[in-house]
């Protein structure tokens, strides 16, 4: 089955959680544990963000591990055509819409998009919305970041993004941002919206879990609370607070 159709299938039972896992935080190994962990608890995908300064070594060696550890889909999001690795079940195909550098708006997905197509690799295009704070990624990709209060800006990109065909959107507060998106803002783009909205950046909590669903998210993700000690709990927490 296709990962797409996975997550179309999953979508119809519920929210989605996704653990994100950066191959530049821990050594494959223990990237392996946190995939076979997240699985256990409930989580429905791995999601592998490939930042700047991945070598092509650490994507294949981390790819290959959690690959081992887990069942459930891995799926890879790439900056550019730096690192690529063809083991994962599919790609995140990013656009990040509010980017004033139009390298991560198609430059980087141009240099990757022959090869992926040549080798059949699923892709999934997913419109990357960068609120504020935006933490790193927002630094690295010069972006147009949006306020927390404009929701119209970020509605109005969430459905251009919907136009040009894109299957997700995802509303990226940034790793460790002190928040989550605001409530308010997901409500308002959720009722522009037709295509499923994921969610992530800041979200620690299960309080912080269950806003964010309630107000609309239909994928969850959460990256920085397994880098901690006791993770398996809060994980746990978290997911019940998005499956009861
Ligand atoms: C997912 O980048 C985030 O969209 C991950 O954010 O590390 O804050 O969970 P956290």
């Amino acid at each position: 089955m296709s990962v797409a159709q996975y997550l179309t299938d999953k979508l119809k039972l519920g929210t989605v959680h996704i653990t994100l896992v950066d191959p530049l935080k821990q050594s494959a190994e223990a990237a392996g544990r946190l995939a076979q962990t997240a699985q256990e608890v409930g989580s429905d995908l791995i999601l592998v963000v490939g930042l700047s300064g991945l070598s092509q070594t650490n994507l294949l060696e981390t790819a290959r591990v959690i690959k081992d550890k887990s069942t459930i889909p891995v799926v890879y999001t790439p900056s550019g055509a730096e690192a690529l690795c063809f083991s994962f079940d599919a790609v995140f195909f990013p656009c990040f819409l509010n980017c004033n550098n139009a390298r991560f708006v198609c430059g980087g997905q141009s240099q990757a998009s022959v090869i992926l197509k040549r080798m059949e690799i699923e892709t999934i295009p997913v419109g990357y919305l960068m609120i504020e704070p935006g933490m790193k990624i927002g630094d690295a990709k010069d972006v147009n970041m949006i306020t927390r209060d404009n929701y119209w800006q970020a509605s109005s990109f969430a459905v251009a993004a919907e136009l040009f065909g894109m299957q997700y959107i995802y509303l990226e507060a940034g790793t460790s941002a002190a928040q989550p998106i605001p409530a308010g803002m997901i409500r308002a783009i959720k009722k522009e919206l037709s295509v499923p909205l994921i969610v992530g950046g800041g979200i620690r909590t299960a309080v912080d879990a269950r806003r964010v669903r309630q107000a609309g998210a239909d994928v969850v993700v959460t990256g920085t609370i397994i880098e901690n000690a006791g993770y398996r709990e809060r994980l746990r927490s978290i997911l019940s607070a998005l499956k009861d």
